[in-house]
């Protein structure tokens, strides 16, 4: 199957960081296309930069369509414009934020999101809520990491995010701890070598369930919510939509 990875923001550097864990795991037959968008922010941390991002990834989902893509992961950890993704292809679109909580949910009670920036907590726990996990969650802690630091991460850096999972684990009593970053996907390994609970890094967790969903045959269903977005006229540097 091709499976086509997006990651949102316009670093390169990430997209290949997280396209080579995505290999790691993936089935052999499974190939793994790695889309960086041409336009937009270096990196996704607040509802500004999402809402630009996620303009752009829709035209790498269009791209993916006409490359025959079989699944489209959107890997950015605030699964930005997910939904419009959904309506605008026909295979499964998968965020990663979601596919986490879904793996975590089935490992542990209790599970911990460990993200970056501390302005992105809300963001998180907005997804919990709409995404029904908001019950399984020991909370949503922030290392203050910024995203583009964790492409060459820094030993500091490192053990921040170690510590921080460390005191999740046992100040909130999280039996699972969700990575909640894309960049972090190089760093599962070693944290699984230090932590004594589960560690979900969205990726990965989002190229198993899109192998699953296509060996079962499953695709987004058109008839209702995710159905092809309604045609109208688009003007300006959006009419290449027109519909
Ligand atoms: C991500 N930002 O996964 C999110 C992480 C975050 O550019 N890639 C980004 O902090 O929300």
């Amino acid at each position: 199957m091709r499976i086509q990875i997006i990651n949102p923001n316009t670093s390169v550097g990430m997209t290949e960081a997280m396209a080579a864990s995505a290999r790691l795991i993936a089935l052999p037959n499974s190939e793994i296309i790695a889309s960086t968008p041409e336009h937009g922010p270096r990196s996704i941390e607040c509802a500004f930069d999402e809402v630009v991002a996620g303009a752009a990834m829709l035209d790498q989902i269009q791209k993916g369509k006409e490359m025959g893509a079989d699944a489209h992961i959107v890997a950015c950890f605030g699964d930005p414009a997910l939904d419009a993704a959904r309506e605008l292809a026909d295979a499964p679109v998968i965020g990663i934020a979601e596919a986490a909580f879904k793996l975590a949910s089935m490992v542990g009670h209790k599970f911990a999101v460990v993200t970056t920036l501390s302005r992105t907590v809300p963001a998180s726990e907005h997804l919990l809520h709409k995404y029904g996990y908001k019950h399984l969650c020991s909370g949503v802690r922030a290392t203050d990491i910024p995203v583009l630091a964790l492409e060459h991460i820094e030993p500091s850096a490192y053990n921040l995010l170690r510590d921080e999972c460390l005191a999740a684990i046992n100040e909130d009593g999280a039996e699972a701890i969700v990575l909640g970053c894309a960049g972090m996907s190089a760093l599962v390994e070693r944290l699984r070598a230090e932590l004594p609970v589960p560690i979900i890094d969205g990726v990965a967790a989002a190229v198993k369930l899109a192998e699953s969903l296509h060996q079962l045959s499953l695709k987004t269903a058109k008839t209702g919510q995710y159905g092809a977005p309604v045609n109208k006229p688009f003007i300006g540097r959006y009419e290449h939509w027109n519909r």
